[in-house]
């Protein structure tokens, strides 16, 4: 090779060095769908956004980089602040699909600075801030959770389902076996909380699931309603 093919191939491993992406250091997302029925009915008080009761649908807890192994990383990047200049355009919606319903009520800056701060700074080689939540709202969006459980016929009228046809439901409806995550009521009635949906390291694409959440759910589960 000549001086100018040198030149040129130093050139070319200079430019990767550089402009090529960091390798992303997780395995997959856990897109984490939360039931704002068993939420409130469990947690000694939880308190609606200042914007008013949040629609009786699941709304997003958090997409979460987790580890094959089961584990996950967390507040991978302590300089990255989350900044709501950055998301301005998506506050209406995060209002409506990303409530919170934590104490006392507020907005749902923190809720969702928490989120981006421990979880979204562990998948930034792969989103920024924007498309962090941009995306999770897509991904909430394309799950359509609630419209697929009741049209299985299974709706949040305080009434009991089994946990296969919950599970199956949503296989079908999404076409990948969820993670269910149950909690306990003041009765000790275990309920639907949570479903996980596990999504590829780009944060688009639904995946079928490296290992699932220990969801801690029997047999037979209530659907509170909210
Ligand atoms: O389960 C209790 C809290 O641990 C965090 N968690 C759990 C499972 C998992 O795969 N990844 C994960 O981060 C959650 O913390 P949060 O985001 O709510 O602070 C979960 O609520």
């Amino acid at each position: 090779m000549g001086a100018k093919g040198w030149f040129i191939l130093k050139l070319l491993m200079f430019q990767g060095l550089f402009v090529s992406r960091p390798q992303e250091d997780f395995d997959f997302f856990y897109l984490v769908l939360q039931w704002p029925g068993a939420y409130c009915d469990t947690k000694r008080a939880c308190c609606y956004p200042t914007s008013g009761k949040p629609a009786a649908d699941f709304g997003i807890h958090g997409l979460w980089p987790n580890y094959n192994g089961g584990s996950w990383p967390s507040n991978c990047d302590p300089d990255s602040q989350f900044d709501r200049s950055q998301i301005s355009d998506l506050v209406s919606s995060l209002k409506k699909n990303w409530p919170t319903l934590s104490c006392p009520s507020n907005e749902g800056f923190k809720f969702w600075e928490h989120e981006w701060e421990k979880h979204g700074t562990c998948s930034e080689s792969v989103m920024d801030q924007h498309d962090y939540f941009e995306n999770a709202l897509k991904l909430k969006e394309k799950a359509n959770l609630l419209q697929i459980l009741t049209n299985s016929g299974i709706n949040p009228d305080d009434g009991f389902y089994s946990l296969t046809k919950i599970t199956n439901a949503i296989k079908n409806g999404i076409g990948f076996t969820p993670g269910i995550e149950c909690n306990k009521d003041p009765e000790r009635n275990d309920q639907l909380h949570q479903i996980y949906i596990c999504v590829d390291t780009s944060g688009t694409e639904f995946i079928e699931c490296p290992v699932l959440p220990r969801g801690r759910c029997p047999s037979q589960l209530q659907f509170s309603k909210f």
